[in-house]
């Protein structure tokens, strides 16, 4: 097989910079963007900042009191998230991005694969010069900047464009992977979360060098057979995954904070049917049929659940969507005795084609 080359791109401080596109005069201050649970003014976290109130702390998560105090005395300017903003801005982008694949997969509202081995017929020294005109053509066309990571699989092209952030462009040839790989810390690795990390630790293994080297055979008796494989394979450098177009490409869906938290089935239909009005208007404005309807509920302690169903027929009709969602939600709240702070719909499993339509022909076939 010919080495692939795979792209990862990765937009820059995404929801702040959109900000910054839709107002030029706000850059060269603190940009906080913040998701406003709705209890009190001043309740809620830092979705994202730009890089200036990066370097006052302020960061993903950071909650919105903390920030506005490290960024008191500043100029800074604070934002609401604007989903359906950011969404827009984001298709733009992978519309360009699709322009120079033979496939795209879209990860998240701001990351993509790019499988670019053709276009750059296997080289790694033409992958450099086409992954610089992909981000002039979008600094052009729609302003926004993003860091590229290139590599022989998605694995490497993700830890690459990770490494270098904002505006990067970081390249690993295959015969560089070992040593790109090895010095790294094993929480850059997918699925090495604090625990798994813990876990490493106490194997005396802390960079990617020595989980590469570690016995297959012991890692497989300590995390199970799949992912014992998966962590020597990708510590190895080894990702064999394709870049898959998602045909049915994500979800769509809207999150709200109850203004009481409660157990209260009307109280919390009335907030979900709101926010299937949204689903539904973004569903119908992109023509999408889907198949799976999700509800989503944080409850009081934090913790998070959801539910979902997936339907026989792909469908696009809003009165499913509110149907799905009470039902789901009687039964949850059967299951669980904790208050419901926060809920959420989702739809996915999108097909653009119309839904089927039961044909009268498919009833009287010949017997
Ligand atoms: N996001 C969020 N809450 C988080 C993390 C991210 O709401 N805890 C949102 C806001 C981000 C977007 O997702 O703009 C993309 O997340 P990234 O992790 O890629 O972060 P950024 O794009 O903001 O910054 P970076 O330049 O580090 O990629
Ligand atoms: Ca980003
Ligand atoms: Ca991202």
């Amino acid at each position: 097989m010919q080495n692939r080359v795979i792209m990862l791109a990765d937009f820059d401080y995404f929801f702040a910079q959109c900000e910054e596109l839709r107002d030029p005069s706000i850059k060269d201050k603190p940009v906080v963007v913040g998701v406003y649970s709705g209890r009190t003014e001043e309740s809620g976290a830092v979705s994202t900042s730009n890089y200036i109130a990066r370097k006052f702390g302020v960061k993903s998560g950071l909650p919105l009191f903390m920030a506005k105090r490290k960024l008191e005395g500043t100029d800074a300017v604070f934002f609401k998230v604007d989903h359906e903003y950011y969404d827009q801005i984001s298709d733009r982008v992978m519309q360009i991005f699709r322009t120079y694949a033979s496939s795209l997969e879209q990860v998240s509202v701001d990351e993509a694969y790019l499988d670019v081995t053709e276009a750059v017929d296997g080289s790694f020294e033409k992958a450099m010069e086409y992954a610089q005109k992909i981000k002039t053509d979008v600094k052009v066309q729609v302003g926004i900047s993003f860091s590229i990571g290139i590599g022989p699989n998605k694995l490497i092209a993700k830890i690459a464009c990770d490494s270098q952030k904002p505006d990067g462009l970081t390249i690993v040839k295959p015969e560089d992977a070992e040593s790109f790989l090895a010095p790294l810390s094993v929480d850059c690795l997918l699925g090495v979360g604090k625990k798994t990390n813990k876990r490493m630790e106490q194997l005396g293994i802390r960079t990617i060098g020595d989980l590469a080297k570690y016995d297959c055979q012991r890692l497989i008796e300590v995390f199970g057979k799949t992912i014992g494989i998966y962590f020597h394979n990708a510590a190895n450098g080894i990702d064999n995954e394709p870049v898959v177009e998602q045909g049915d490409a994500g979800s769509i869906s809207r999150i709200g904070t109850l203004k009481q938290d409660t157990r209260d089935l009307d109280f919390i239909l009335q907030k979900t049917d709101e926010l299937t009005e949204d689903v539904y208007k973004d569903v119908s404005s992109r023509k999408l049929s889907f198949k799976t309807v999700s509800i989503y509920m944080v409850m009081v302690d934090l913790s998070s659940k959801t539910r979902s169903v997936t339907l026989d027929q792909p469908v696009k009709d809003k009165e499913t969507i509110k149907r799905t969602a009470r039902s789901l939600f009687e039964k949850f709240l059967r299951e669980s005795a904790l208050e419901i702070r926060r809920v959420g719909v989702k739809v996915s499993g999108f097909s653009k084609e119309e839904p089927n339509q039961r044909q009268l022909t498919n009833f009287f076939q010949p017997t």
